[in-house]
């Protein structure tokens, strides 16, 4: 059987866990990661969960978000360094998550810094973009502030515009 390896990384708070359960269909009771509203980080440490999906292994590995609440900032990026030693094969794909609507600040740009730092170049050779929120993105159209994805991405900042074009606009 064919295996994958994900891992999801970002800022706290932008839906790496609760996007994770999506991924390996594992909800409510029976939910692989901890996911909250509440003003304070969740996850702590890098965790892999697997499911089977159409004869292929997934391997799903949640880390804590760069820009912790709790943590001072080395803590947390050494943290999220260990999910390099859950992935003894090597990874197929990094998630780079961030909610629709976030504004890309110098904040989002440090972030992305610091997971270049950690992964150096197999962030962008293996990353893709995943926005999470995608009911606002429904809400936004309704409301008619926006008509198409594109016209979102056409908006943003150059340095994100950077990135999408070192993801290959995954
Ligand atoms: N409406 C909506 N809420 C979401 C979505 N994704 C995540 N959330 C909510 O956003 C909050 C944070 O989600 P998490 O999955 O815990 O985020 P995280 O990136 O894992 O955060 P930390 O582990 O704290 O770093 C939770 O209350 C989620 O239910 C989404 O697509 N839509
Ligand atoms: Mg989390």
């Amino acid at each position: 059987m064919s295996e994958l390896t994900i891992v999801m990384v970002g800022k706290t708070g932008h839906g790496k866990s609760r996007l994770g359960n999506c991924i390996l269909g594992r909800y409510g009771q029976n939910k692989a990661f901890a996911y909250s509203p509440l003003g304070s980080s969740t996850t702590k440490h890098s965790m892999k969960e697997s499911a089977r999906i159409n004869d292929i292994r997934f391997h799903v590995i949640d880390t804590p978000g760069v820009m912790d609440t709790d943590a001072k900032g080395d803590t947390t990026l050494e943290e999220i360094s260990k999910c390099r030693q859950l992935c003894p094969n090597g990874v197929n794909a990094v998630l780079l998550v961030i909610p629709f609507g976030q504004k890309f600040t110098k904040e989002e740009e440090t972030s992305i810094g610091h997971l270049k730092t950690l992964f150096g170049d197999d962030l962008f050779k293996y990353g893709i973009v995943i926005f999470t929120h995608g009911d606002k993105f429904d809400e936004a159209k309704e409301d008619e502030q926006l008509n198409h994805f594109n016209q979102y991405i056409d908006s943003q900042p150059p340095y994100f515009k950077d990135v999408l074009q070192k993801v290959k606009q995954r």
